[in-house]
């Protein structure tokens, strides 16, 4: 699915957000910057071991922001390293810090003139956020960032899994 928001264009796939041929993709890290599973597996997987020595020297991202890399062997030139809330039921603060972390990493991008990134869906694997209360906050967080800054012409969402998909799409229709 894609909808146009101001200039910009907003695209839901399904797909490997290793794979991705935008400018930057997004990374689910955690706080150390140092690997993980999931997401963060993948993409040091894919992108060789430039992209965690570059995070070493970082030395590490508090929840709600981000931190940019190089693209290493990946296709996109550019890994936006953001760290997403654990969720603990929704009484602390996980909601802002969610938004908080597409917005810094959007900022990032605009700062860096990227023009295109590919998402994936922050926070809901193994950091436990329910994926229909985290899909519309950030579509909205995205959406309101794209009104404003129309240098960034694309946003992609890759989804893993047809029921992430459904659950994004679902919270767009919502939205629009
Ligand atoms: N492409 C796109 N989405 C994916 C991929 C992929 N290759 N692999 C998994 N997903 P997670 P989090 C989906 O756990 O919840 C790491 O250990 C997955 O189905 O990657 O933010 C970090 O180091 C889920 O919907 O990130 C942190 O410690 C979504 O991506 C912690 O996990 C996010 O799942 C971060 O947890």
């Amino acid at each position: 699915m894609q909808v146009t928001i101001g200039k910009s264009k907003l695209e839901l796939v399904q797909g490997d957000i290793t794979q991705q041929d935008t400018e930057a993709i997004v990374n689910a890290a955690n706080p150390s910057l140092l690997g993980g599973g999931g997401v963060d597996g993948a993409i040091h997987r894919a992108g060789g071991p430039q992209i965690l020595e570059e995070c070493r020297k970082i030395g590490g991202c508090p929840p709600g922001e981000a931190r940019i890399t190089s693209g290493g062997k990946l296709k996109a030139k550019y890994v936006i390293h953001a760290v997403g809330p654990i969720y603990r039921g929704g009484t602390q603060g996980e909601a802002e810090t969610l938004a908080s972390a597409y917005r810094n990493s959007l900022e990032l991008a605009s700062k860096h003139g990227i023009k295109s990134v590919a998402f994936p869906s922050l926070s809901t694997g193994a950091y436990g956020y329910p994926i229909e209360l985290a899909a519309p906050i950030a579509l909205k967080t995205v959406m309101d960032y794209l009104q404003a800054h129309p240098e960034i012409e694309l946003v992609r969402f890759v989804l893993f899994g047809h029921s992430a998909y459904e659950a994004y799409e679902r919270a767009l229709k919502g939205l629009l």
